[in-house]
């Protein structure tokens, strides 16, 4: 019998299929929140290293998953999370453009944040790295890419943690040109406008 590695803390994977603002509107009055707890579809805890990969193993290649639809986890909540509950948070979108980045640096996200790695170098030890979310985002030139969002309940961490994030990709020997890192805000109107992008040169120079 192999030995289990059991995570610091146990997280929920669920999955959220396409929520439109359309559908937000027509069907749920506006209220995200509201559509995203009805949608969402509850998927199952992940407490040890052994079952983060037997579930990722599991699950359709994120590059097949629906348009729009993302694969979301949280750390000890069952709940969908949404921008509101992270009113000091910030988030970091790391896009992995192409095969075989799209596998190694996801699996490389998993590792360094649930394995608490991330915690230990970018945050004194304190977790603060509470979601994921992963989704297909296929553009022209990248039909394979996917997006990683990395939640964060402190954004005073953000760039410390942008900075791991560049650095461990780096070591790993992902090509330069086959992602991106960037920080944001939680401010949904400003989110598209206000990205702080940063590529592994911009950080680690
Ligand atoms: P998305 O699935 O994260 O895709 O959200 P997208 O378009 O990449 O989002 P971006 O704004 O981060 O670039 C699709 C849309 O759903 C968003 O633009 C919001 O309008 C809405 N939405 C998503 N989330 C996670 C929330 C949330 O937590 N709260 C509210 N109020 N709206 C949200």
């Amino acid at each position: 019998m192999s030995a289990t590695h059991a995570l610091r803390d146990k997280w929920f994977v669920s999955f959220l299929p396409l929520l439109t603002a359309d559908m937000v509107n027509t069907d749920y009055k506006g209220n995200w929140q509201l559509a995203a707890q009805e949608r969402t579809q509850k998927l199952d805890w992940i407490t040890s290293v052994e079952e983060l990969w037997s579930t990722m193993n599991s699950l359709p290649k994120v590059h097949q998953l629906g348009m729009g639809s993302t694969l979301i986890f949280t750390r000890n909540n069952k709940e969908p999370p949404s921008y509101e509950a992270y009113p000091n948070g910030s988030r970091i979108m790391i896009n992995f453009l192409k095969p075989p980045t799209t596998d190694t640096g996801l699996e490389l996200v998993l590792a360094v944040v649930m394995g608490e790695t991330v915690a230990e170098k970018a945050s004194d030890g304190k977790p603060v790295c509470d979601v994921l979310r992963i989704a297909a985002r296929p553009s022209r030139e990248h039909s394979e890419q996917i997006r990683v969002e990395v939640w964060l309940s402190d954004s005073t961490r953000s760039h410390a943690v942008a900075e791991f994030f560049a650095e461990a990709m780096k070591e790993k020997g992902l090509a330069a040109n086959s992602y991106n890192i960037a920080e944001a805000s939680f401010d949904a109107a400003a989110s598209s406008k206000d990205k702080k992008v940063l590529t592994a040169s911009t950080v680690l120079s």
